[in-house]
């Protein structure tokens, strides 16, 4: 498991105070890098707290409070929550204007949304892959015993099918068959953003690095994790657009599993 070496006492004051801008947030997720990218591009300071998926602190009830859903990432600005990486993202862009990262022209900010959308219609393939493939293998390689499991769990939700979810991740086997089915439906919905990049397009919408380009990158990075480790090798153009991304220095800096304290590009103080 990663370390979570700074965890300040959340419950006390959950919204933080002032006018700064506090990400709630995962090393590993790649939701929660969208956001951290899109900051890092606008050079936005902010505070990152960060929330132990594998204990489930994402279901405890002052989180729900700020996100219903229970999942990173999760913005705060001047006191108010926002929710979902694309809207969260929309939302700073308007708030912080420059450099802008949507375009201006109506007909490509409705293709930027498409981009989104055609990301979320196969995340949940993704993420079913994810968890039959490297959460498996890296719970089952933890020595957590299920004891130890409802306990860390059952400090922070009640709600039983979390623990049941976590105790299939701990202790049943991969399903072949399912990551082969999801799988081929990823491959199927990858070979639509292969074919759209055949015109030699450097970016998705417009000419120019945006929202769209970040919704995609940090998800697409994450196929060796499914065992996809030949990506750039099945799809030369999805694998080019991704080596584009990776140059600037918003990739490195919301670099995945940076604890603060070594990453001090990634996290500044909130203003
Ligand atoms: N559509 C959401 C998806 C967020 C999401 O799935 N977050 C994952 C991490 S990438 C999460 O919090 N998983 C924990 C859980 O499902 O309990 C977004 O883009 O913000």
């Amino acid at each position: 498991m990663p370390e979570f070496p700074s965890r300040p006492d959340f419950a006390a004051a959950p919204l933080g105070s002032g006018r700064g801008v506090i990400l709630y947030d995962s090393p590993t997720s790649p939701c929660g890098r969208r956001v951290r990218m899109c900051l890092l591009e606008k050079g936005v300071p902010f505070e990152i707290r960060w929330l132990d998926l594998g204990a489930m602190e994402q279901k405890q009830d002052w989180y729900l409070r700020l996100n219903p859903s229970g999942i990173v990432p999760t913005l705060v600005h001047e006191g108010r929550a926002i929710h979902e990486s694309n809207v969260i993202n929309e939302y700073l862009d308007a708030v912080f204007p420059a450099p802008r990262l949507m375009p201006a022209d109506a007909h490509e900010q409705a293709q930027a949304r498409m981009w989104m959308a055609y990301e979320l219609d196969w995340a949940k393939p993704f993420r079913d892959a994810i968890y039959e493939t490297h959460m498996k293998k890296r719970a089952q390689a933890s020595g957590m015993t299920p004891d130890a499991l409802a306990e860390r769990i059952g400090r922070n939700t009640r709600a039983e099918y979390h623990l049941r979810h976590a105790l299939k991740v701990l202790m049943e086997p991969p399903d072949e068959a399912l990551i082969a089915e999801r799988r081929a439906i990823l491959f199927d919905r990858l070979a639509l953003m292969e074919a759209r990049l055949a015109d030699g397009r450097t970016w998705l919408v417009g000419g120019r690095f945006g929202l769209a380009d970040i919704a995609l990158a940090p998800r697409l990075d994450m196929f060796p994790r499914i065992g996809v480790e030949d990506l750039p090798q099945r799809f030369p153009r999805i694998g080019a657009f991704l080596d584009r991304v990776r140059a600037r220095p918003s990739w490195t800096g919301s670099a995945f599993g940076f604890p603060p304290a070594n990453n001090p590009s990634l996290v500044r103080p909130a203003a």
